[in-house]
């Protein structure tokens, strides 16, 4: 646990460090229901049971990395009920639900609103029960926008798809990347991590996901500082249980745009995560 934890401490500081931070949504509340034709709302889960709930979310762009943070309790628990952590689906063309915040994109499932360019498989993740979780991995990064609709349908698993367990879940969200035919974009200047950990949200530290892109993922993936860009996003565990959609609205600045501030918020989720390795330690 402390190895894992001191590993990606050291990736996640030795990219950010250096790094100029472009643009931050900062934490955004979640929203997002999407259908689930069972009437819970939110989260589909018995009275009580806040295990699968997502509070927040945010996305962070630097010049050299981008960061996702789920800020979700199912972080605490991530083997809940034979649940697992799904996989990252992301859009740099802009986010297109179906719906609009006043009925929480009640309708949206993974057949109708935003096509995602790009996913994170999260490695090390299994689908199913089984296999022990590890905290922490590495990742790949996946462009989608190559492929036909029959082939992206077919990359894309949901909820619907991926769980066997039984029991009543949220049907139809994207959870999941089918990797089978699909060519990884890493290479030895992106890599992929996630962790599972704690980051300061308003003062109270909360059970959080991060996934981190580093290398020169920004020019990678087309965008620029001097261009204004809408970075879309979706998340959810295997069951779909609570799902989160939401995005960065990037405005450039009009002239120059000067010196960009240093990400304090990266330091504090680092100081979060060595602190949560420090209290499993003590158990
Ligand atoms: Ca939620
Ligand atoms: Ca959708
Ligand atoms: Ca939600």
């Amino acid at each position: 646990m402390k190895t894992a934890f001191c590993v990606l401490l050291s990736l996640v500081m030795t990219s950010n460090c250096s790094a100029g931070l472009i643009a931050d949504s900062g934490f955004v509340t979640d929203v997002y229901y999407g259908h689930n034709g069972h009437g819970h709302g939110d989260v589909v889960a018995a009275n009580n049971d806040h295990r699968f709930d997502i509070h927040s979310s945010r996305v962070q762009v630097f010049d050299d990395a981008l960061e996702f943070t789920i800020v979700t309790n199912f972080a605490a628990t991530p083997t809940a009920l034979n649940a697992r952590l799904g996989d990252l689906f992301f859009s740099v063309d802009g986010w297109d639900p179906n719906g609009t915040p006043a009925d929480n994109y009640l309708f949206d499932n993974a057949a109708t609103g935003t096509t995602w360019t790009h996913a994170i498989t999260l490695n090390g993740t299994p689908n199913s029960n089984g296999s022990a979780l590890p905290a922490s991995g590495d990742g790949a990064l996946y462009d989608l926008r190559g492929l036909d609709s029959t082939a992206y349908n077919s990359a894309i698993l949901t909820s619907t798809e991926v769980w066997t367990s039984g029991g009543t879940i949220r049907d139809g969200q994207e959870v999941r990347l089918d990797t089978n035919g699909l060519t990884s974009l890493n290479d030895l200047t992106t890599t992929a991590n996630w962790a599972l950990g704690q980051v300061d949200v308003d003062g109270v530290m909360k059970d959080a996901l991060m996934i981190v892109l580093n290398g020169d993922i920004f020019a990678k993936l087309g965008l620029s500082s001097s261009s204004s860009f809408d970075l879309a996003y979706h998340w959810a565990m295997t069951c779909g249980n609570d799902t989160v959609e939401s995005e960065l609205r990037y405005e450039a600045p009009l002239g120059d745009p000067g010196t960009v501030p240093e990400p304090a918020t990266a330091a504090i989720f680092a100081l979060g995560m060595l602190g949560a390795g420090l209290v499993r330690r003590r158990r």
